[in-house]
């Protein structure tokens, strides 16, 4: 008989439990190695600690007979995300040869915690994640979500491991980054959302805030402005932008592929330098995302003259490029991205591996995080069918893709859009518990994984959500604690 996993999600690559836990009480101290990442990390491990148990944990820079320590691993192997943690009757020792890597340890300590018996359930881990890029995306496009949200999301995603957060910042419904150089975009742009409420928009000061916030976390933001489609709100703003007969309102309903801009226009030319200019200038991640998906209503010619003269300008400010699967379609150089969504044309992302550009791989029909759980489900969408909590973790990305195999795939991504999600409850509901299996599928080797062992360790997690007074899916697929 096999004693069954403790409730860690991801599950690590290698984990064996058993024996006597560690049991915290008034004196139980966290001594983080004296640097200031080190320091970092166990201060945000300590704040979950004390705020669960009311214990004072105090953190002691340099105590290294804390009965918690932090610290670095030297040479270990474990390269930028990996780490050892080693919990039983006498303490917990998390060790990482960089900051990822321990923070990474204090999220899987956490996951050991029982808060009611104050105890870290005894493990020896060595863990290291299966794909580089582990992403969640939350689109504040169609429903306006604000720095306070979108911190609760990075809260809720890197507790899983989650490395990126791709924001959603532009489409018909609004223009959500203040952009100094282009007034409009968010005087006009951001004035409304879907089904007509009020909007808004990031600040520069918010955006750089969140991604300060993001950083702690070990989270990289990679901002998206969707470009040359999904652009109502910009030609709001700035009607000599589009292709087509300009309105100047932005929309507030839920169809997709009608607006274009112009390619090949010098506004346009000047849109995207302006930009782009500020966007990476905002950015420390090596990444801009430029959308490319659903352009619709742009010529095939358009499509490529636009992408010819987009592709530049973010290679000009330092950035490397992500797009949506159709931007397979332009010419991409090797340090392109490409951003595999839609079973129903798998051929772009083909064409992009096969000229060198690495997958994010994000199948609609696993992980849109905006599917309905069941036909009845009161929130989201249904083009890509249902998604219940199985059909988010039982895949792979390795063979998701015909013609694309696991050298090309650099990781997975969630995406939530947010035609039907209006408040942060109805984000939780869609995230949770899909989330927590894409994370896995993200980080795990595919075969320490299954969906038996998964049902057997997410069950716990519904006690920890409702600790973080998150709403979340009760699925039937799961008996829940
Ligand atoms: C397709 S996925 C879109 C989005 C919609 C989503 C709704 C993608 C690149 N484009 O514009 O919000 O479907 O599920």
């Amino acid at each position: 008989m096999t004693t069954p996993n403790p409730p860690v999600v991801p599950l690590p690559a290698e984990i064996e439990s058993g024996g006597a836990p560690f049991v915290l009480d008034g004196s139980t101290a966290v001594g983080p190695d004296p640097d200031a990442e080190s320091v970092r990390v166990a201060e945000q491990l300590a704040a979950h600690v004390r705020a669960a148990t009311g214990l004072p944990v105090p953190v002691r820079p340099g105590d290294t007979g804390a009965a918690i320590t932090v610290g670095r691993a030297d040479g270990s192997g474990l390269g930028a995300e990996g780490y050892t943690v080693v919990s039983d009757a006498a303490g917990v020792a998390v060790r990482a040869d960089a900051p990822a890597g321990l923070f990474y340890g204090t999220q899987t300590v956490r996951q050991l915690f029982d808060p009611h018996e104050r105890a870290v359930a005894a493990a020896r881990v060595r863990d290291v994640p299966r794909f580089a890029w582990r992403g969640a995306m939350l689109d504040v496009a169609r429903h306006f979500f604000g720095a306070a949200d979108i911190e609760r999301f990075i809260d809720l995603v890197s507790f899983y491991k989650i490395n990126v957060v791709h924001l959603h910042l532009s489409d018909d419904q609004g223009w959500r980054l203040e952009v100094f150089r282009r007034p409009e975009l968010t005087r006009v742009g951001a004035s409304t959302q879907v089904g007509g409420g009020a909007g808004g928009y990031l600040s520069q000061e918010a955006y750089r805030e969140i991604v300060a916030y993001a950083a702690q976390r070990f989270v990289t933001i990679v901002p998206e402005i969707d470009m040359p489609g999904h652009t109502q709100a910009a030609i709001a703003a700035y009607p000599e932008l589009s292709a087509t007969r300009a309105e100047a309102t932005p929309y507030t309903g839920t169809d997709v592929g009608f607006s274009s801009l112009r390619a090949g226009s010098a506004a346009t030319t000047a849109f995207v330098e302006d930009v782009v200019a500020e966007l990476a200038a905002l950015t420390p991640g090596d990444y801009l995302h430029i959308g490319g998906d659903e352009a619709l209503s742009t010529t095939e010619d358009d499509y490529a003259a636009f992408m010819r003269a987009a592709l530049p300008v973010v290679a000009g400010h330092g950035k490397r490029v992500v797009g949506w699967q159709e931007i397979a379609r332009a010419d991409l150089g090797p340090e392109a991205l490409v951003q595999y969504w839609d079973h129903r044309v798998p051929q772009h992302a083909a064409r992009a591996a096969s000229a060198g550009a690495g997958l994010v791989v994000s199948p609609a029909t696993n992980v849109y995080l905006d599917m309905k759980y069941h036909p009845d489900f009161p929130l989201g969408q249904d083009w890509a069918g249902c998604v219940e909590l199985r059909d988010a973790y039982d895949w792979d990305p390795a063979t998701v893709v015909d013609g694309v195999d696991e050298t090309s795939v650099v990781g997975v991504e969630a995406p939530l859009w947010t035609e039907t999600i209006v408040t942060m409850p109805d984000v939780e509901t869609m995230l949770l518990p899909r989330m927590p299996a894409v994370a896995e599928v993200g980080w795990t080797p595919a075969a320490r994984r299954g969906w038996d062992d998964f049902r057997g360790r997410i069950r716990a997690h519904g006690r920890t959500w409702q600790a973080m007074g998150a709403t979340f899916h009760r699925s039937p697929q799961v008996d829940w604690d």
